[in-house]
C-alpha cells in the first residue's frame, strides 16, 4: 500500500486503485508499487480476480510525458514490464475504465484479459500527437481486438474513440451507466467462475486472421491515413508497426514496436510535439488571471454578422451547446447567413462526421434577428463585421446601449485597436478581443486581445468559452494584427521583392511546402481572395505592384479561376501562368529591377527570418507573454508544421545567432526594417534561448 497504489478486496476479488492526480500518468512512483502489488495477487491463491482502477478523474491517461529521454521513463518496471506481469496471470484480471484511457493507459488495460467502461469514457492512443507511436505494445493488441484498419485509424490519427464504439468494436467487454468499480468486480467473479481458459490479447489472432492474407487491402488503408501526414515520421512508424503485427511474430513485432519508439522520442519531431503539448497549456495561464479568478456564466452568445465569420463564430458556439442569437442587418441577409449554416452541417451529416440529431439540436440552439433589443439576455456579444473601426464603434455603440450590465462585448477583428473600440463604450473593462481563424468553426485558434482596461474575470471567461468551443485559445495584447498577423506581414514583407527580383511564385511556394507548410504563401492567397489584401493595403494607403495589378485584372484567385496561378475548370491545383511571369517581368522593368536567379536558400532566409525577428519583437513589447504562446499562435492559426513546433522552436533549433547574423546580412544589403535583429533576439542569440531572454525583459 502506498500513496498511489492500494489494494482493498470484495471477497475474492482485489481491487487495486492507482491515484496518481491530475491524469494518473505512469509515473516511476506509481509503476514500482504497482509492479509490486500486482505480483503479490498473482501468487495469492486466496484471490480469484483481480480489477484495476483509478480514483480521480480519469483512468490512467498515459506515460508520464515528462519522464521522456530521462532515466526514470525506462527505470523498472517500465510499462511493457507490467504488462508482461498481467499478461501472466492465471486468474482474470479486469480493467475498468472511466474518463480517458489514453496512450500507455490503454496499453495497461490491453495487457488485462478483460476492459469494462463507464458510459462517457474515451480510448485512445494519442501518441503520434506527441511524434511518437504507441511503445507498450498497443500497435499490436489493439488490432487484435479491434481489427487492423480500425486499430490504424485510432492509432495514426490519434483521436479518441467513445465507449459506444469501443463496445462495438469489441475493445471493451461491457458498459456500465453507474457503479463501474462494482459492476467490475461481478464481472471479474463471474469470469473466475468460468471453467474457460483466458487468452491473454496478445496471444488471439481472430481479429487479425483475415488482414493478414490480404495485406494490399490493409496498404491501400495505409496510404489514404498518411496522405495528409507528409514530412512527419511518427504517423509512418505507427503504420509499420501496426503491419509487422500481421507479418511478423509477436515479440518479433514488439521489439520491432520499441526500436521505432526509441528512434522516435530521441527525435527532433517528438521532442517538437511534445513542447507543443506543453506550450498548448501554458498559453491558457494568463499572467494576472490566477486560479481564484472566477468565469462570468455564458448561457447564450450574441454574433452581430452572418457573413462567412459571423457564421463561422456562431457554429463554434452552436457546436460548443452554447444558444446563439445570431443579428444581421436585413431579413435577406439572416435568411442567407442561416442557409450558408445549415449547409455547412449539411456538408458534415453528408461525411458521416456529424449526426442528423446533432445537427438539428445545433441548428434549434441557433435564434436570428435583425433588431439589436433581441441581443439583451446575451452574456457575451462578439461583433464579426465590416474590418473599419467606424462601423466598429457604431456597433458597439449600439451594444452598449441594450447589453445587459456584465455582457461581455467582443471583437473578432483581425487587426484594429481594441483599446480603442472598448474607449467608445460606457463599459470598457468588459470589452476584448475574440480573434478567430477562418474558416471560425475549423480552426482551432483563438487570439484573445487583452485590452488595457480588460478585466481578469472577462479573460477567465474568454478561456473558459474558448475550452467549451473546443478553442486553443492564446493571449495576447494590442497592437497593429496582435500576433499572428502581424508576424504574418513581416513574413509577405519581401514576397513581393522576391518576385521582381527573380523568383517565381511557384518557386517560392515551392520553399514553403518543402518546409512543411501545407501550401506556400501565394497558393494560399489564391486560396483566401487576393482581394483582401488588396482592399486592406487600400485602406493602410499602401501599394504591391504585381498583386494590386492581379486584383485590377479581376485576378482574386481561385474564386475567379485565375490570381498567382491558373486554376483550370473546377480545379483548385494552381498551374503556373506565362501572363503572371510576364506581368512581373514588366514590373520590374518598370522599377529598373536587374533580375537574377534566387536561391531557395535566400528565399527561406528573407521571409522565415523576418517572422522570427518580428516574434521576437512581440515578445520583447509583452504582445506575447511566452516564446510559446507564439508557437501555438502559428500552428494553430497558420499551419506551422507542428514537426517543427512552432516558429519561435525552430529559431532555437534553426540558431539564434545564425539567423541573427543572416538579418544583418539582409539589413545590410537592403535597408529593410525588417531585417534589422530585435534586441531581445541579440540577446537570445548569447544566451541560447528565447525564454530565458524573455524574462529579463518587462512583464
Ligand atoms: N504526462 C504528464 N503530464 C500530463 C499528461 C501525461 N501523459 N497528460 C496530462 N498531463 C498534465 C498536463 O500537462 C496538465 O498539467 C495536467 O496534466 C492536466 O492536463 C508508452 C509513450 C488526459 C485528456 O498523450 O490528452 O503513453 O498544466 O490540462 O484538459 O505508449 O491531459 O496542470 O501542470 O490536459 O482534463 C500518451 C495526454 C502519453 C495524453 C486530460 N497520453 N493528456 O485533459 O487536462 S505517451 C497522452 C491529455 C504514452 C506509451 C506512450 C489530457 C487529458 P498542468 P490537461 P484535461
Amino acid at each position: 500500500m502506498t500513496e498511489h497504489v492500494t489494494v482493498s478486496r470484495d471477497g475474492e476479488i482485489a481491487i487495486v486503485t492507482l491515484d496518481n492526480p491530475p491524469v494518473n500518468a505512469l509515473s516511476f512512483h506509481l509503476r514500482e508499487p504497482l509492479g509490486k502489488a500486482l505480483e503479490a495477487l498473482r501468487d495469492d491463491e486466496a484471490v480469484r480476480g483481480v480489477v484495476i482502477a483509478c480514483a480521480g478523474a480519469t483512468f490512467i491517461a498515459g506515460a508520464d510525458i515528462t519522464e521522456f529521454n530521462t532515466p526514470k521513463a525506462t527505470a523498472s518496471p517500465n510499462l511493457r514490464e507490467l504488462i508482461v506481469l498481467l499478461e501472466s496471470f492465471e486468474k482474470p484480471t479486469v480493467a475498468a475504465i472511466h474518463g480517458t484511457a489514453f496512450g500507455g493507459g490503454l496499453e495497461l488495460a490491453m495487457g488485462c484479459h478483460f476492459r469494462v467502461a463507464d458510459r462517457n469514457a474515451r480510448f485512445g492512443l494519442p501518441e503520434v500527437k506527441l511524434g511518437l507511436l504507441p511503445g507498450a505494445g498497443g500497435t499490436l493488441r489493439l488490432p487484435r481486438l479491434i481489427g487492423p484498419l480500425k486499430a490504424l485509424t485510432v492509432i495514426v490519427s490519434g483521436n479518441p474513440i467513445g465507449a459506444r464504439d469501443a463496445l462495438a468494436e469489441g475493445l471493451v467487454e461491457a458498459v456500465y451507466d453507474d457503479s463501474l468499480v462494482a459492476n467490475a468486480v461481478a464481472f471479474a467473479r463471474e469470469q473466475a467462475d468460468k471453467a474457460t481458459a483466458l487468452v491473454p490479447v496478445s496471444r488471439r489472432e481472430d481479429k487479425i486472421a483475415e488482414a493478414k492474407n490480404d495485406l494490399d487491402t490493409f496498404d491501400a488503408g495505409v496510404a489514404a491515413l498518411l496522405k495528409k501526414k507528409r514530412g512527419l515520421d511518427a504517423p509512418r512508424l505507427c503504420a509499420q508497426s501496426v503491419r509487422n503485427g500481421l507479418t511478423m511474430p509477436f515479440d518479433e513485432a514488439l521489439a520491432q514496436e520499441r526500436a521505432y519508439f526509441v528512434e522516435l522520442v530521441e527525435g527532433e519531431q517528438s521532442r517538437a510535439q511534445r513542447h507543443l503539448f506543453f506550450a498548448e497549456r501554458e498559453a491558457a495561464k494568463v499572467p494576472g488571471v490566477g486560479k481564484e479568478v472566477e468565469p462570468r456564466e455564458v448561457r447564450r452568445a450574441g454574433v452581430i454578422g452572418a457573413g462567412t465569420m459571423g457564421g463561422g463564430i456562431a457554429m463554434s458556439f452552436l457546436n460548443g451547446g452554447i444558444p446563439v442569437t445570431i443579428l444581421e442587418m436585413d431579413r435577406e441577409a439572416l435568411d442567407r447567413g442561416i442557409a450558408r449554416m445549415d449547409g455547412n452541417y449539411a456538408i458534415s451529416v453528408k461525411r458521416g462526421s456529424l449526426t442528423e440529431e446533432a445537427k438539428a439540436k445545433r441548428m434549434g440552439l441557433l435564434t436570428g434577428t435583425t433588431d439589436y433589443a433581441d441581443l439583451a439576455d446575451c452574456d457575451l456579444i462578439i461583433e464579426a463585421v465590416f474590418e473599419e473601426m467606424a462601423i466598429k464603434k457604431e456597433v458597439f455603440g449600439k451594444l452598449d446601449a441594450v447589453a445587459k450590465p456584465g455582457a461581455i462585448l467582443a471583437s473578432n477583428t483581425s487587426y484594429l485597436d481594441v483599446d480603442e473600440i472598448a474607449a467608445s463604450t460606457s463599459r470598457p473593462s468588459d470589452v476584448v478581443g475574440l480573434h478567430f481563424f477562418s474558416p471560425a468553426n475549423i480552426m482551432r485558434l483563438l487570439e484573445i486581445v487583452r485590452g488595457r482596461k480588460t478585466a481578469p474575470d472577462v479573460l477567465k471567461t474568454a478561456l473558459a468559452v474558448a475550452r467549451k468551443i473546443a478553442k486553443v485559445p492564446v493571449v495576447v495584447g494590442v497592437c497593429h494584427g496582435f500576433v499572428g498577423n502581424r508576424m504574418l506581414a513581416s513574413r509577405s514583407a519581401e514576397l513581393e521583392d522576391l518576385l521582381l527580383e527573380g523568383a517565381t511564385p511557384e518557386q517560392v511556394d515551392k520553399v514553403f511546402t518543402d518546409f512543411g507548410w501545407p501550401m506556400g504563401p501565394f497558393a494560399m492567397g489564391d486560396l483566401a481572395g487576393l482581394d483582401i489584401g488588396w482592399r486592406n493595403r487600400k485602406s493602410l494607403g499602401k501599394t504591391a505592384a504585381i498583386a494590386d495589378a492581379l486584383c485590377e485584372q479581376g485576378r482574386f484567385g481561385q474564386k475567379t479561376g485565375k490570381g498567382f496561378y491558373i486554376y483550370e475548370a473546377g480545379s483548385r491545383t494552381p498551374t503556373p501562368d506565362p501572363e503572371v511571369a510576364a506581368l512581373i517581368e514588366e514590373k520590374a522593368r518598370e522599377k529598373g529591377v536587374n533580375r537574377r536567379d534566387i536561391s531557395a536558400e535566400e528565399i527561406a532566409e528573407r521571409t522565415m527570418y523576418p517572422m522570427i525577428n518580428e516574434g521576437a519583437k512581440i515578445l520583447q513589447e509583452g504582445i506575447a507573454s511566452r516564446a510559446s504562446d507564439v508557437d501555438i499562435v502559428w500552428v494553430n492559426g497558420y499551419g506551422f508544421p507542428i514537426g517543427k513546433g512552432g516558429p519561435m522552436f525552430w529559431a532555437e533549433s534553426e540558431g539564434l545567432g545564425k539567423i541573427v547574423e543572416r538579418l544583418e546580412h539582409w539589413h545590410g544589403r537592403t535597408g529593410k526594417a525588417v531585417f534589422e535583429p530585435a534586441e531581445l533576439l541579440r540577446e537570445a542569440a548569447d544566451s541560447g534561448s528565447l525564454a530565458a531572454a524573455r524574462k529579463g525583459k518587462a512583464a
